[in-house]
């Protein structure tokens, strides 16, 4: 295992049902560190950039829609194999598939609005940290 460097949003449903906190504590309870974050409310060009891998499916401008319904909370995740953990941890993309006691299966209701975004692979988890921050911006731990 290395230690890798992921994205996480808290995508509008989330902040709405005011959980950025109970969904920080599920970070921290898996070993990841938050060295980056910011909450935006993302325009129509900045969430089809972001998702521009799904435009040609069906549900792209629903997603699109729903992304900037509302403020979301951007971080950058850091810790041994944080690109699958948080996956892990966010559960199914869908809820109803979701495992009992990931962040999707407690906080989110419908898979278009499933509560966390992250990244899945490293490649597009450097895609992403660069999306939203600048290198300086990262603030890795010194002690
Ligand atoms: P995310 O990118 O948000 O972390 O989610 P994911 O990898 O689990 O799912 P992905 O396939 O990348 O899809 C991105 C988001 O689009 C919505 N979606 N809707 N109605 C549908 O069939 C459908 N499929 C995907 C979800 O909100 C998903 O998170
Ligand atoms: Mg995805």
């Amino acid at each position: 295992m290395a230690v890798e460097r992921t994205i996480s949003i808290i995508k509008p449903d989330a902040v709405a049902k005011n959980v950025i906190g109970a969904i920080y504590s599920r970070f921290e309870q898996a070993g990841l560190q938050i060295v980056a974050a910011k909450m935006l409310h993302l325009s129509r060009e900045q969430a089809e950039g972001f998702y521009a891998v799904h435009r040609e499916r069906g549900f792209f401008n629903d997603l699109v829609g729903f992304m900037i319904s509302g403020p979301v909370m951007v971080q950058v995740l850091e810790g041994e194999d944080a690109i699958l953990k948080n996956r892990e941890i966010m559960g199914a993309t869908n809820p109803k598939d979701a495992a009992p006691g990931t962040i999707r299966a407690d906080f989110a209701v419908s898979i278009d609005e499933n509560a966390v975004h992250g990244s899945d692979s490293p490649e597009t988890a450097a895609q992403e940290i660069a999306y939203f921050f600048q290198p300086n911006e990262l603030c890795p731990r010194t002690r």
